[in-house]
C-alpha cells in the first residue's frame, strides 16, 4: 500500500483550503464537469463517495490535463506484436496516436492500396510479404547525445527489420530488411549523432539465412551486428553505406551505444554462450536449461569507430550484398572484445555520462557496472585473460567492472534521472529499485508495481541529460487493475513521479493493443509536427509528379491502362464516376486539396480492399487491377462535413464479353 507523502498531504491540504474558500460550488459549471455532484459537494465528500485516498487525489492532480491544456512529454512506445508505435501524452497518459509502421493500420490507410504499400513492401523478407512485427525498441534520433525530435527508429525482432518514422508528420518513411539475420533484438539503438542505427541479431543462424544443419551450429551459425548508416539530409537509412560485424553464435541480446566518454563504442550482451541447441524430442535438454549452465556469458565490447575504418579499408567480405567485418579481423584488431557477465543477462544500459555500462542479470540478483575507462585500457594494453572458441580476446571480469549492486530478484533494465540515480526494473519482485550509480550502494528505495515489470523508461532517459521527473513501469501483467476483458489482459503502464525524495505512483494506463517492450519519453516542445502537408505530398514526403490539381482532374486511357487524376474537397470527389473495363490496370492519383488544418478525407472503393487517408495536401497513388466486374460505390470514410455522406461516387467495372 502507498503511504501518503508529506508532499501529497500538503497538496491535498491546500486543495481543501481552496475548496473551502470557494465553497467548492459549481455556480459557473455550465460547461459541464461535476455538475451532477451537487453544488455543495466538497472535495472530502467527493473523495469519500469515490473511495479515494489522499494519495489518489495527489495522483489525479499531478496527471489531470484539463481540456485546452497540453501534455508536457510524448512517449513513443513499442507496440509489440501490433507492429506499430503507440504515442502517449505525459502526465495524462492519454493515447494520442497509433503510428502504422510494420502492420497495416486502416484509419491511416496504411497498407490498403495507396503508396504506403510500397513502404511496407520494402520490409518483405525473401519471398514472403510480411505484414506484422514484434516491435521491441523505439529510439529517437539524437544530436550530441540529446533527443532532437526529428526521427524515430524501431526494430522488428520477428523478421529482422528496422523502420524510420519521420516526426514531422508521424509517418513511417522507410523499412530496411536485414539481409543477414532472421531475427534481431539489440536495436534500434542510435549513436550520439545518429550516424548509425544499430541492429544486432538475436537467435544465431547462418549469415544470409542459408541452410545449415543444426549439428553444424558452432561452425556455421553466427550472430551479427548491423550498423545502418543514417543519412540525416535525406532522412533515410542508406543501405549501400551500411555494414555489419560478424559475431559468435552466442545469443546476442540487448545493446546500447556509448556516449560522451564512450562515444565511438557499442556494447551488446548475450546469453546462451553454451550454444545450446535444444532437441527436446530427442531427449536433450531444452535451450532454456542448456543455456543456463555457465556462470558467465559475454558482454561484447565494440569499437565501432575503428570498425568503420577497417570496413573502409576493405577488410570485409560480402554476404548477401552487405559488407561484413569478419571475427578474424575484428578480434585481433581490438575492435571486438569480450568480457564475462553474470549468467543470462538482459538489460544493457550506458549511464548518461557514458562512463558505465549497467547490465542486469535475469538469474542474478545484481546489476553489474562495467567501467568503460578500465575496459579501454585493458584493450589498449592487450591485457586479456584468454580467448573464446573463435579467437576473440576476453577481458578479466574483475578488472573490467567498477562494482555490482545488489538489486533484488530478476533485475532487467535500468534508466536514469538527472541526479545520478538508476531505476532498475525488477521482474520477479515486481518492483522499481532506485539506486545511485555514483556510490554503488544497495537501492535506497523500492516501489511495488503491478505486476512483472519488463522495461522501464524515464523522461529523456537515454540522453546525456535526463530530466528526472517521470519514470514509467511497463508491466507485463495487469491482474486486478482494470475491468476484465477476457483471458487476454491489457498490459499496464504505471506513471511514477520521481521528482521528490520518494517515488510516488501516479497513474495506471492500460495498453490494449500490444505487449510493449521499450519506449522513450521526449519533451514535447522538441517536436515541430506539421499541421497540413504541402500540396501534393506523397507517402515518401515528396511532391508527387502525378499530383492532381483543382480544375485539372481527368481520366487518361492508354490501352488497358487507366489513370484517374482526382481531387477531394468538401464535399465531393472530382471525378465522381469512373468507368473501366474488367481487367484494366487502374491507377487513381488522388489529392486532398484542402488547406485548412484537420480537414481530412478518406477514400475507399467498396470491395476492392482500398482505403487511404487524405490529410490536407496529401497525395496518394492507388494502383490495382479491375478484376472484379460490378458496380462499386466509392466514398469518403472520414466524417468531414455536414454533407460528408454525399461525398461519394461510383466505380463501374464493365464485364468482359466471354
Ligand atoms: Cu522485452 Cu528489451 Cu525485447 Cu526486456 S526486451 S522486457
Ligand atoms: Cu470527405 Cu467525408
Amino acid at each position: 500500500m502507498r503511504a501518503t507523502s508529506v508532499v501529497g498531504t500538503a497538496i491535498v491540504a491546500t486543495l481543501f483550503a481552496a475548496a473551502a474558500f470557494v465553497g467548492c460550488s459549481n455556480k459557473h459549471d455550465s460547461q459541464g464537469g461535476s455538475g451532477n455532484l451537487g453544488a455543495s459537494a466538497s472535495i472530502r465528500d467527493l473523495m469519500k463517495a469515490r473511495g479515494l485516498t489522499e494519495a489518489d487525489v495527489e495522483g489525479a492532480l499531478k496527471t489531470y490535463v484539463p481540456t485546452g491544456k497540453m501534455d508536457e512529454y510524448y512517449i513513443f512506445a513499442s507496440g509489440g506484436q501490433s507492429g506499430n508505435v503507440n504515442v502517449i501524452g505525459v502526465p495524462s497518459m492519454r493515447m494520442l496516436k497509433v503510428i502504422g509502421v510494420f502492420t497495416p493500420e486502416s484509419w491511416q490507410g496504411w497498407g490498403f492500396g495507396g503508396d504506403s504499400d510500397k513502404i511496407l513492401d520494402q520490409g518483405n523478407q525473401g519471398t514472403h510479404k510480411i505484414r506484422w512485427a514484434d516491435m521491441h525498441h523505439p529510439n529517437l534520433s539524437e544530436t550530441k547525445g540529446d533527443y532532437d525530435g526529428q526521427y524515430l527508429f524501431v526494430n522488428d525482432k520477428a523478421n529482422a527489420r528496422v523502420a524510420v518514422v519521420d516526426l514531422s508528420d508521424f509517418a513511417t518513411k522507410q523499412i530496411v530488411a536485414n539481409p543477414l539475420a532472421a531475427s534481431d533484438h539489440g536495436g534500434a539503438f542510435v549513436t550520439p549523432d545518429t550516424d548509425y542505427v544499430i541492429e544486432t541479431s538475436q537467435y544465431p543462424a547462418p549469415l544470409g539465412r542459408e541452410y545449415a544443419p543444426i549439428t553444424e551450429y558452432k561452425e556455421k551459425y553466427r550472430g551479427v551486428a548491423i550498423f545502418w548508416k543514417f543519412d540525416r539530409q535525406k532522412g533515410r537509412i542508406d543501405p549501400a553505406k551500411s555494414w555489419a560485424m560478424e559475431l559468435p553464435p552466442y545469443t546476442q541480446d540487448l545493446a546500447d551505444a556509448g556516449k560522451l566518454d564512450s562515444d565511438g563504442w557499442a556494447f551488446i550482451n548475450s546469453f546462451n554462450t553454451e550454444m545450446a541447441v535444444g532437441g527436446t524430442l530427442e531427449g536433450k535438454p531444452p535451450i532454456e536449461s542448456g543455456a543456463s549452465q555457465n556462470d558467465m556469458d559475454y558482454l561484447h565490447v565494440i569499437n565501432w569507430k575503428k570498425a568503420e575504418e577497417l570496413v573502409n579499408a576493405g577488410k570485409t567480405k560480402t554476404i548477401a550484398g552487405m559488407r561484413v567485418l569478419p571475427m578474424d579481423v575484428s578480434g585481433p584488431e581490438g575492435v571486438l572484445t569480450l568480457v564475462g557477465e553474470p549468467k543470462s543477462p538482459h538489460g544493457c544500459d550506458v549511464t548518461p555520462d557514458g562512463k558505465l555500462i549497467v547490465v542486469g542479470g535475469k538469474l542474478d540478483t545484481h546489476t553489474t557496472l562495467y567501467d568503460f575507462a578500465k575496459m579501454k585500457t585493458l584493450i589498449q594494453e592487450k591485457r586479456f585473460e584468454g580467448k573464446d572458441a573463435y579467437g576473440l580476446p576476453i577481458m578479466s571480469f574483475k578488472d573490467a567492472i567498477s562494482g555490482q549492486v545488489e538489486i533484488g530478484l530478476g533485475p532487467l533494465h535500468t534508466v536514469f534521472d538527472d541526479k545520478g540515480n538508476g531505476y532498475t526494473s525488477v521482474f520477479i519482485e515486481s518492483t522499481v529499485a532506485k539506486w545511485s550509480y555514483k556510490d554503488l550502494k544497495k537501492p535506497v528505495e523500492k516501489l511495488k508495481v503491478h505486476y512483472n515489470i519488463g522495461h522501464i523508461l524515464s523522461a529523456e532517459g537515454d540522453t546525456v541529460s535526463p530530466d528526472g521527473k517521470y519514470v514509467v513501469a511497463m508491466n507485463k501483467m495487469s491482474m486486478d487493475r482494470f475491468l476484465p476483458v477476457g483471458p487476454l489482459f491489457p498490459q499496464n503502464f504505471q506513471l511514477i513521479d520521481v521528482e521528490g525524495e520518494k517515488m510516488r505512483m501516479l497513474a495506471d494506463m492500460p495498453i490494449a493493443n500490444a505487449e510493449p517492450h521499450y519506449s522513450q519519453m521526449i519533451k514535447a516542445d522538441k517536436l515541430k509536427p506539421a499541421k497540413v502537408y504541402k500540396p501534393g505530398t506523397n507517402a515518401t514526403g515528396e511532391i508527387d509528379p502525378a499530383r492532381a490539381e483543382g480544375g485539372k482532374e481527368r481520366v487518361e486511357r492508354n490501352g488497358t491502362k487507366v489513370d484517374v487524376y482526382m481531387t477531394a474537397i468538401r464535399s465531393h470527389f472530382t471525378p465522381d464516376r469512373i468507368e473501366v473495363d474488367e481487367g484494366d490496370d487502374v491507377t487513381i492519383h488522388i489529392d486532398n486539396i484542402e488547406t485548412a488544418e484537420d480537414q481530412t478525407h478518406g477514400f475507399t472503393i467498396d470491395m476492392y480492399n482500398v482505403n487511404v487517408s487524405l490529410e490536407p495536401g496529401k497525395h496518394e497513388n492507388i494502383s490495382f487491377k479491375a478484376d472484379m466486374p460490378g458496380t462499386f460505390p466509392m466514398y469518403c470514410t472520414e466524417f468531414c462535413s455536414a454533407l460528408h455522406l454525399e461525398m461519394a461516387g461510383y466505380f463501374l467495372v464493365k464485364p468482359k464479353k466471354h
